[in-house]
């Protein structure tokens, strides 16, 4: 069997490549072999494997230019690109090579691998789809570039003391970054504050505060091509005009430190996805990115074309979410006040130019920003809001004339909440198009946030199903399965996941079906392997690995899979000789660090983790792990040692989801409400091959609607009412008998929001479901084969094509 890591050999020979890194380890790095550290050998790996990419980035960049194309700019707060070295080694075929090369000299690859920081430059699915979209750029020759903030402090590491999550920060750029290359030439003023002038038509913003951008960047290889891309992030740095005032006053340390305040805008991510804050210093990050990034565009495109008046034709923007939409007053502010463009041609540049991204329905998490605080810190672009507005009101009066009603609710400004901006509903007024990231979220999309610009603008919205990249969530993920699908169908699902359907011949197979069981078991090894290790808890290989692993939220219900899990808890008690299936349910995810519920929720699984893997009358029955600090490198460690996908999200509340995507690939079985994408992966896999419960929207609605009452369920349900009341009285705190006092009260007296009580039955009686077809190995192999088999569809390939397809018209280059 050829390796799956390296089934194109490229012509790089393996001295060669021990050649470059002992010279990298000497001259970059600038140590001595004998003294050398772990950190320095993959440091001289990173710049040796760097240079063999710099080379096709060369020649990609090239070809770009001199093909004069349209391209894309992915602009995005958030790019969760994990771990670096084995995707550039799996893009390149010398995976294989490498390891040698590194062996030859007394080194481990695989070690050196794991060495590598996974920086956390995002908060979780919206990042990673980034990231995923990238890679799907570059793979497809598409000429595009993803920008976004270059966070000294990433994602905060979580620990968990005595049973709770304790946050401390994540300075990944520690040992240093191999893989940027800082742009010194490539620097960019960006100005806060100030006033403006008025002379005519002509506009004036001055006594503004600066703040250098300096760009880093980053090659983002395609998989088995020349091709490549880059992604451009921006680091703040003061500018050298230190504040002569206080420097003259003989003010020196206050003079410099100005200058340390304006670096911190790029000084770290906000972790929270959940709310949004409102915080200054967010705005400015956003106008951060924004600024340079826009310039940055602006200033490529004069340098090709010497001319403005076709930007249009030839860039597209993307907005991930609305968290760059500064960059349409931005993009406006240029054209007029510095390319003397008419309010009107800067607009209709713009609204050819921009395509946003919802990724999200909740209230809470969609930005507005205090007409106040964006008029102090940016009030040109205040004035160019208020100005589309009203552009934009007009035209409403006169397709829908004499609602006053609608005009309110559609204005960008909202004036009954203390007048804040609507961020979604700029970016809605100026883009072209608009999408949601599954079909069920887009559709809720149009009938509810966004219903009102759905009849003004009908031909704007579309959906784009969301995808993962196979080669990080499979070919790298997943080498025991990889090689298994190479000896089936060859190595060509990794650019074509369509081909997987090719499995299905395979079928009837027993010694396929094995085959499969083997690869499983062999990453559930894996898996208990590191817990063993790291948490000092032993896990039974052969038991079901039951996984919910994303961020802790309320609508994402953990605390209803916990219910699960005190509810087999009993019954395992009470029917001691019963034929259980032995079961491990796996937890892991950050919570908000201001998001109090969120955390009761890790401290309760926690406190229930510490009771049941101490009683011995569940012993080898029942197990359940926290596992801390979770990451894009623990995904991978995590998701193909899953039996189990739990996406449990109230229906009509989870966008799309995209680990429910790549559990699937990798051979777990779902079980899920009709929520996100659940929904599409339901239609590929069909209903016998996919555990779907709960209230659909729908059903969600009218509950709501009718006045759910939660207390009933609570009533009405003896098995419930039993693992609710323990929670309220102690039986997993006892040293602290009401800590989860508050957990049941939310639950049974004050609403249940997310109504847990309502599909709990229809959830446990599923988890049986489960149970039973776990006891017939090779029928539940056959559903998980028929899973990966039809997952070709959630390649994030197809989503990026239909992207260039159908919203930014762009095709790919030839190499
Ligand atoms: C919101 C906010 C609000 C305030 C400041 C910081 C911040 C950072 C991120 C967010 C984004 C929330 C939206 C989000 O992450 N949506 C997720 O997007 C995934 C990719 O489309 C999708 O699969 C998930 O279902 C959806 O929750």
């Amino acid at each position: 069997m050829t390796s799956p890591f390296n089934y194109t050999s490229p012509t790089v020979s393996v001295d060669a490549l021990k050649h470059s890194i002992a010279y990298k380890l000497m001259f970059i790095v600038g140590k001595d072999p004998s003294i050398a550290n772990q950190h320095d050998w993959l440091n001289a790996t990173l710049f040796a494997v760097r240079d063999r990419m710099v080379e096709r980035w060369l020649r990609s960049n090239r070809a770009q230019l001199s093909q004069d194309v349209r391209q894309v700019y992915y602009l995005s707060m958030e790019f969760l690109i994990g771990r670096t070295l084995s995707n550039a080694l799996l893009s390149m075929g010398i995976y294989d090579d490498i390891k040698q090369a590194l062996d030859e000299m007394g080194m481990d690859l695989e070690v050196l691998i794991g060495e590598e920081n996974d920086p956390g430059l995002g908060n979780g699915g919206l990042g990673r789809l980034a990231a995923c979209f990238l890679d799907s750029l570059a793979t497809l020759a598409l000429p595009g570039r993803g920008y976004g903030i270059r966070y000294e402090y990433g994602m905060f590491a979580q620990n968990i003391v005595d049973g709770q999550q304790a946050e401390s920060p994540d300075y990944w750029l520690e040992y240093g970054n191999p893989w940027e290359f800082q742009r010194h030439n490539t620097r960019y003023k960006v100005r806060f504050g100030g006033r403006l002038q008025h002379e005519g038509t002509k506009t004036r913003w001055l006594e503004t505060e600066e703040v250098v951008a300096c760009a880093y960047d980053q090659v983002i290889p395609g998989f088995d091509t020349d091709a490549t891309n880059t992604l451009r992030l921006w680091g703040a740095q003061a500018s050298n005009e230190i504040n002569l005032g206080k420097f003259n006053q003989g003010d020196y340390f206050a003079a410099v430190e100005d200058k340390n305040h304006s670096e911190n805008v790029s000084r770290v991510l906000y972790p929270d996805d959940s709310t949004y804050s409102g915080r200054e210093l967010r705005l400015r990050q956003e106008y951060f990115l924004v600024s340079a990034t826009v310039q940055d565009i602006l200033t490529r495109h004069y340098l090709t074309h010497k001319t403005m008046e076709n930007l249009a034709d030839k860039i597209a923007i993307h907005l991930n979410d609305t968290h760059p939409v500064l960059s349409i007053p931005e993009l406006m502010r240029l054209l007029i006040d510095e390319h003397k463009f008419s309010w009107e041609k800067a607009w209709d540049t713009v609204s050819r130019v921009f395509s946003y991204t919802n990724h999200t329905l909740m209230s809470e998490a969609l930005e507005t920003w205090p007409v106040d605080m964006l008029g102090k810190i940016l009030p040109r672009h205040l004035e160019i809001i208020f100005e589309i507005n009203d552009y934009f009101l007009k035209h409403v009066q006169e397709v829908m004339p004499d609602d006053s009603a609608l005009k309110a609710r559609v204005s960008i400004v909202d004036e009954d909440h203390g007048r804040k901006v609507r961020m979604a509903w700029l970016a809605v007024i100026a883009s072209h198009k608009v999408n949601g990231v599954s079909a069920l979220h887009s559709d809720l999309m149009v009938k509810s946030l966004f219903a009102d610009f759905a009849a003004i603008f009908p031909d704007r919205f579309c959906n784009m199903t969301n995808g993962v990249t196979p080669r990080r969530w499979l070919a790298l993920a997943n080498k025991p399965l990889s090689a298994l699908l190479d000896d089936a169908i060859g190595h060509t699902w990794r650019t074509d996941l369509s081909q997987l359907a090719e499995l299905k011949q395979d079928i009837d197979y027993p010694s396929f079906l094995r085959a499969l069981q083997k690869a499983k078991l062999e990453n559930k090894k894996q898996l208990a392997a590191y817990v063993g290790e790291k948490l000092d808890v032993v896990l039974d290989p052969h038991s079901l690995f039951d996984v919910q692993i994303k961020r802790i939220h309320e609508y994402k219900r953990q605390l209803m899979n916990v219910l699960h899990v005190i509810t087999r808890y009993n019954r395992i008690i009470d029917e001691p000789d019963a034929n259980w299936v032995p079961r491990t349910v796996i937890f892991a995810g950050k919570a908000a660090s201001a998001y109090y519920a969120a955390k009761q929720i890790i401290h309760l699984i926690n406190d229930v983790a510490k009771v049941i893997n101490n009683d011995p009358r569940v012993r080898n029955k029942l197990k359940v792990v926290f596992i801390p600090n979770y990451s894009v490198s623990l995904a991978q460690l995590i998701i193909p040692a899953a039996d189990l996908s739990e996406q449990i999200s109230l229906a009509g509340t989870e966008a799309s989801g995209t680990s429910n995507m790549k559990f699937a690939l990798n051979g777990a079985l779902t079980i899920g409400t009709l929520d996100g994408a659940n929904v599409e992966m339901l239609e590929h896999v069909g209903a016998e091959n996919i555990f779907i419960f709960g209230n659909t929207t729908p059903e969600v609605e009218a509950l709501r609607k009718k006045g759910y009452n939660p207390h009933e369920y609570y009533q009405n349900d003896p098995e419930l009412h039993k693992v609710l009341t323990q929670i309220a009285t102690g039986t997993f705190s006892p040293e602290d008998p009401k800590r989860y006092s508050n957990v049941f009260d939310n639950l049974v007296n004050l609403g249940d929001y997310y109504q847990l009580l309502a599909d709990y039955r229809s959830y446990v009686d599923t988890q049986d479901k489960v149970d039973e077809l776990y006891k017939q190995p090779d029928e539940w192999s056959r559903r998980t084969l028929l899973n990966i088999a039809n997952m070709g569809y959630f390649s994030s390939d197809r989503t990026i094509g239909e992207y260039a397809e159908k919203i930014w018209n762009i095709k790919p280059i030839k190499l």
